[in-house]
């Protein structure tokens, strides 16, 4: 175990080594909760004589089958038993290992007996689909065996629409037999979460060129680019969320690579498809070519005073709430200061929206090519209607850095680490800081919060863990060999972490003591 001040950051703005953004699930990635108050008082008692109650996000399940645990994306367990430490040289603590790519933005997915993660064809399974191609892949949960890949080409347009390598870099949504994800392609795809394994070609679309038992069965698709006319800014990467019969999808409709044009002005900024039959059911511009950038957040879902709501954070850098069923605006906030300038202090938003207690959680920041900067992090009071920049600020937090994280709320605090390595705890209610502390390398993920611990990787491979509460303590820090840009996720047990190019199932007392 090393500590962080032998360690070697990463932050200087400009320096990164990393290719592009991304926004991965981590963007992707966090939290939500809020479901029924009576499973959390289930839950709390599970939690049995813990002196910390925690809230769990997670529906108990043991799954982790979307990006965030739960449509609120709060990335917070309330599983016990996880492991808090592990080596990669002497296996302890290390269930299984598997191979992807050289770069995984995608953050991994748990259900249905498998785990999914999005990265590239570096690690060629299949020679008849060879080259730079985005790829899903799937493993079987208990040993973590390759069972099947979906792949795509790269686009023509190439970097443009879809940088070089940077793979599929949506964090899957699982739901019963399917799954959903978003290609490089900026494809919404659903597949069968059992490939032709299960003996059967599911459909409406059974023509699928690749069928053998490696293969993915397709359900249905969706092509952005084709469909609403989206323009994907160097990556497609939205994580979709599930409610009743619809899911969303953000379009990552941007600018062309000379940052001026916005090639496709009248392009929705966020979808709504029929999760059974693909089929387009409301999409909202209200950004209209007024993009920043790109538009990479990704959509949250939660019941705020009674009404369902799709959040969404989008180009403009605003955070816009919908009524999920129709997609009528309810309410849209600023998360920039008016006499902000972009790219110097005015952000986007890449980091996902938490929705908590009817309040939503987010923090802006730009594309890690930018570096570092100044950021924002504010709580919203998502019961309010029309603009409410002003009405809705709870509270505006803003000794944050520019933050491509997502946050993760338990027990009055809320946790969210900034790309300068910063990770922050504020009370909740107040927005005031608790305590900070300095990972000493850019972050591109997000806290999981479980068990009275906050587990957090960073750019140097290293994941600290700390004890979670008002009092800052850290637990341990083991390094994963290559960065890591995902977030742990955890299920039945196990915690599941990918790094640039490997799969990692870590649970107590597997591999070699
Ligand atoms: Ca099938
Ligand atoms: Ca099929």
């Amino acid at each position: 175990m090393q500590t962080g001040s032998q360690k070697t950051g990463t932050r200087k703005p400009g320096a990164t080594k990393l290719t592009k953004l991304t926004m991965r699930s981590l963007w992707s990635l966090c939290a939500l909760w809020f479901k029924s108050s009576s499973l959390a008082v289930a839950l709390i008692v599970i939690a049995g004589a813990s002196t910390v109650r925690l809230r769990g996000s997670d529906p108990g399940t043991g799954d982790w089958p979307m990006w965030g645990g739960t449509p609120d994306r709060n990335m917070v367990s309330a599983m016990k038993g996880l492991p808090t430490e592990w080596d990669l040289k002497t296996k302890k603590n290390i269930k299984w290992m598997a191979e992807l790519g050289s770069q995984s933005y995608g953050n991994p997915v748990v259900g249905g007996g498998m785990v999914f993660v999005g990265t590239n064809n570096e690690r060629m399974r299949d020679p008849k689909q060879g080259g730079d191609r985005g790829v899903l892949m799937a493993f079987r949960e208990s040993d973590g065996e390759f069972m099947w890949q979906q792949t795509h080409e790269k686009l023509a347009s190439g970097r443009a629409n879809d940088w070089p390598y940077q793979g599929v870099a949506s964090s899957p949504l699982i739901e019963g037999t399917h799954i959903y994800y978003t290609s490089n392609r900026g494809v919404v795809w659903c597949l069968d979460v059992n490939g032709f394994r299960d003996g059967k070609n599911d459909g409406p679309v059974t023509d699928e060129k690749l069928t053998g038992q490696f293969d993915a069965d397709v359900i249905w698709s969706f092509d952005m680019m084709e469909e609403v006319g989206s323009y994907p800014h160097n990556m497609s990467n939205s994580s979709p969320v599930v409610f009743g019969d619809l899911i969303y999808v953000s379009t990552s409709n941007g600018q062309d690579e000379s940052h001026v044009n916005i090639p496709s002005p009248k392009a929705p900024a966020i979808i709504a498809l029929n999760k059974n039959t693909g089929k387009l059911v409301w999409e909202d511009n209200s950004v209209e070519d007024r993009i920043l950038h790109g538009q990479w957040s990704t959509p949250s879902v939660g019941k705020i005073a009674g009404v369902d709501q799709v959040v969404s954070a989008q180009g403009d850098g605003w955070v816009r709430g919908y009524e999920a069923l129709t997609g009528k605006k309810l309410w849209e906030f600023d998360t920039n200061p008016k006499d902000s300038v972009w790219p110097k202090t005015r952000n986007e938003v890449i980091g996902t929206p938490v929705i908590y207690e009817d309040k939503v959680f987010i923090a802006n920041g730009q594309d890690p090519e930018h570096g570092e900067g100044v950021g924002h992090l504010y709580a919203i009071d998502a019961t309010r209607r029309g603009d409410i920049t002003q009405s809705g600020r709870v509270w505006h937090f803003d000794k944050i850095r520019r933050s491509i994280s997502t946050a993760a709320i338990a027990d009055g605090l809320l946790y969210i680490p900034d790309f300068s390595g910063f990770l922050h705890c504020l009370d909740v209610k107040t927005g005031q800081e608790v305590w900070t502390h300095d990972m000493f390398a850019a972050v591109w993920g997000s806290a999981l919060v479980v068990d009275g611990k906050v587990y957090l990787g960073d750019e140097d491979g290293d994941v600290t863990i700390l004890q979670a509460g008002r009092t800052k303590k850290v637990i341990a820090e083991m390094n994963m060999g290559s960065a890591v840009y995902a977030t742990p996720v955890p299920a039945h047990g196990a915690l599941f972490l990918n790094n640039r190019n490997q799969l990692f199932a870590l649970a107590a007392n597997a591999g070699t003591k």
